[in-house]
């Protein structure tokens, strides 16, 4: 190893220890974010989003996950994300939570992103994983939600087409159980980068 070589690495490894979360992001490993799909919230209010990820055979270490979305109302509030990886049960829906990434360690960065309207502007969230978050090959889920609280307010995940599908833990037509996207159907909008170990 030269020492360029050594340079470029320690410039790699500085900005994965201060965790920019838009400069020096490289390894995409799962992509459902480069389309919008409809504008429409995919979920009525309350209830909690989740979407299906595969990893192939490799053992992937995750360190950044982006996603899009936006607040119905127009009015964005103080976000209070809470994202959860789930691994699928028999049925292949969603089942147990694998790794619990909380807003406390895990800032999310919110920043507007064009496409949006007036009333309704869009958002892309940013996490860096600061755990250790190592995933080996495989079906998971994603699952993202924003203080799931009418009070708090009504965020939504946005689609990234229209003829995806995602799965919604229901609190209305099937309370407390995950229910796949039929009427609001659609890939949720993430992306999620990192590395094959
Ligand atoms: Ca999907």
């Amino acid at each position: 190893m030269n020492a360029n070589m050594r340079v470029a690495q320690l410039v790699v490894a500085t900005l994965l220890l201060v965790g920019c979360p838009t400069a020096g992001l490289s390894g995409l490993i799962w992509d459902n974010g480069s389309g919008i799909g409809s504008l429409l919230p995919a979920f009525r209010g309350g209830q909690v989003g989740a979407d299906d990820f595969n990893l192939g055979v490799l053992t992937y270490r995750i360190i950044h996950i982006r996603w899009w979305g936006g607040y119905p109302l127009g009015d964005p509030y103080l976000d209070s994300f809470q994202v959860i990886i789930r691994t699928p049960d028999d049925e292949g829906m969603p089942g147990l939570p694998f790794f619990l990434l909380l807003e406390g360690p895990n800032p999310v960065i919110r920043r507007e992103v064009p496409g949006g309207t007036a009333e309704m502007p869009l958002f892309q969230y940013d996490m860096v994983v600061r755990d250790t978050v190592r995933l080996s090959g495989g079906r998971y889920f994603l699952e993202v939600n924003n203080a799931p609280d009418p009070d708090a307010g009504l965020w939504f995940w946005l689609t990234s087409d229209d003829d995806g599908v995602c799965w919604a833990y229901d609190t209305e037509v099937a309370p407390g159980e995950w229910i796949e996207s039929e009427d609001y159907v659609g890939d949720l909008r993430f992306q999620l980068y990192g590395h094959a170990e």
